[in-house]
């Protein structure tokens, strides 16, 4: 038997999440059934999950994969079969992975290192103009810093969002896409259907997204170069095991997909970085000493981005207590014959389709690997010595196997050189000395009402 607060007839469990913070619901719901708990949500019985143990054996890619279903399955209406958004088997998910994984590889990612400074130093620019007496709104400079970063990497085009006063209108139209994307997954379709002005802007919202993509796939057509980017490695690409390309769709499809996946989750990992190292002096000063020691004054370059051991710890310990994709859902593999099915070495019972939502906050806590102080801000306990160390799966910031994140490198070597370079340069400290951390929950999370003082190093004012 698997536990979990008692359903209504119809309603299910809707009730026990609250919709502007489902994340949170959750974690207190796991707080109070333990390692796995069932609810019934629009007709349907999840399973979430969240020890060690349990992620261990569903990270098992013989028994178990992704699962595309809810808010996902609906954001399927603007990209369709891209990589993020594709179902187990579909056949352009395999075309675009085996196109596409070259070119997330160590080198191409390297030759990104001069664009990604590019982006970066137009932000310090800002921040040193501003002064130490302007507030800097965290997330959304760090979010237009990673949109304008993948949109001139890895499609060669520049959003420029440092210099207008309000976001690029594909931030909007994403934000749209995706909110009644979630919206939509928990309402009846009939209900849609009577919503008139709602389906309008949906509409509106994904042809903008597909306008945005579609031009600038056309412009490098009308102007071919040979940069080894993204955008080049779509349009050229031939699957080495089939001979074939993307198809126009598809490379729509997965633009987008990387325009959205490239940015909201990086700016998230950014921002609660920023926040643990103002909160925890000492982690800060051994960082900024660290980044004094390797780099010092001079020009940061690609050979430093390996050579920051104590930064690595800080970022893997700010995904381990807030992971920026805070929850992703599994499933029996479609073509399994386990009958009947258990978890937990016979204690539970499932069933074929039925999802499986690994919840991160509590994996990432769970005391029998992270220990009594799992709760704290201590980067030591993930430098690379301690982390290969951990038992397998404790840590899954970047979802699992052949499903797992195909920008992980990109993002490694964007937090990297940001924080080198912003350490570097300034000092930090909170606007509101007694902030405490709340979360603000779109698909990704991100600190909410986060404000920073930034005064340039060696600098009296
Ligand atoms: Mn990313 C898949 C987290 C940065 C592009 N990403 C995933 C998954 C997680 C994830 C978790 C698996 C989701 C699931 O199982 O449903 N991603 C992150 C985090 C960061 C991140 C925490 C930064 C920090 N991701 C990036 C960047 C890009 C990117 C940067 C692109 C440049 N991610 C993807 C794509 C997928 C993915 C594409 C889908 C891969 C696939 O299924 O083939």
């Amino acid at each position: 038997p698997i536990p979990g607060p008692p359903a209504l007839p119809v309603l299910g469990n809707a009730y026990d999440l609250d919709p502007v913070n489902t994340m949170e619901s959750l974690n207190r719901l796991a707080d109070t059934y333990g390692e796995i708990f069932k609810l019934n949500l629009g007709g349907v019985d999840k399973l979430y999950i969240s020890s060690q143990s349990l992620m261990n054996e569903v990270c098992d890619e013989k028994r178990f994969t992704k699962l595309v279903t809810g808010g996902l399955e609906q954001i399927r209406n603007g990209i369709g079969d891209g990589l993020f958004t594709a179902h187990v088997g579909e056949h352009n998910w395999e075309i675009a992975h085996r196109v596409l994984m070259p070119a997330f590889g160590p080198l191409s990612i390297r030759s990104m290192f001069d664009e990604m400074l590019d982006i970066a130093t137009q932000m310090v620019v800002k921040w040193a103009r501003f002064g130490s007496k302007e507030k800097i709104d965290v997330t959304a400079d760090f979010t237009s810093l990673t949109l304008d970063s993948i949109a001139l990497c890895a499609m060669g085009t520049r959003f420029n969002s440092f210099y207008h006063e309000s976001p690029h209108p594909f931030v909007d139209a994403m934000l749209g896409l995706l909110s009644e994307s979630g919206a939509r997954a928990f309402r009846p379709s009939l209900a849609t259907y009577f919503m008139g002005s709602v389906q309008k802007k949906y509409d509106a919202d994904i042809a903008t997204l597909r306008g945005i993509a579609g031009d600038l796939a056309a412009e490098r057509r009308a102007h071919p170069d040979d940069k080894k980017d993204l955008l080049n490695a779509m349009l050229k690409g031939k699957d080495p095991k089939t001979g074939e390309g993307l198809t126009d769709e598809s490379i729509i499809n997965n633009m987008i997909t990387f325009l959205i996946a490239g940015h909201e989750t990086t700016s998230g990992m950014l921002s609660f970085l920023f926040y643990n190292l103002i909160k925890n002096p000492a982690a800060y000063q051994k960082l900024q000493k660290e980044i004094d020691e390797v780099i010092g004054r001079g020009a940061i370059t690609v050979e430093h981005m390996s050579k920051l051991p104590y930064l690595e710890g800080c970022m893997r310990e700010t995904l381990r207590l807030t992971s920026t994709a805070p929850a992703y859902t599994l499933q029996l593999r479609p073509d399994s014959t386990e009958d009947p099915i258990f978890l937990g070495g016979g204690k539970y019972q499932m069933h074929k389709g039925q999802p499986i939502v690994a919840l991160l906050h509590k994996l990432h806590r769970d005391p029998l690997v992270y220990g009594a102080d799992a709760e704290e801000f201590k980067p030591e306990r993930m430098l690379d010595e301690p982390f290969s160390k951990l038992p397998p799966n404790s840590w899954k910031p970047f979802g699992n196997g052949m499903r797992g994140c195909i920008g992980r490198p990109f993002a490694w070597q964007e937090v990297i050189l940001i924080t080198a370079l912003l350490l570097q340069n300034f000092n930090f400290r909170f606007d509101d000395p007694s902030y405490q951390l709340k979360i603000k929950q779109t698909l990704t999370i991100k600190p909410k009402d986060f404000f920073m003082h930034a005064s340039l190093r060696d600098h009296i004012d």
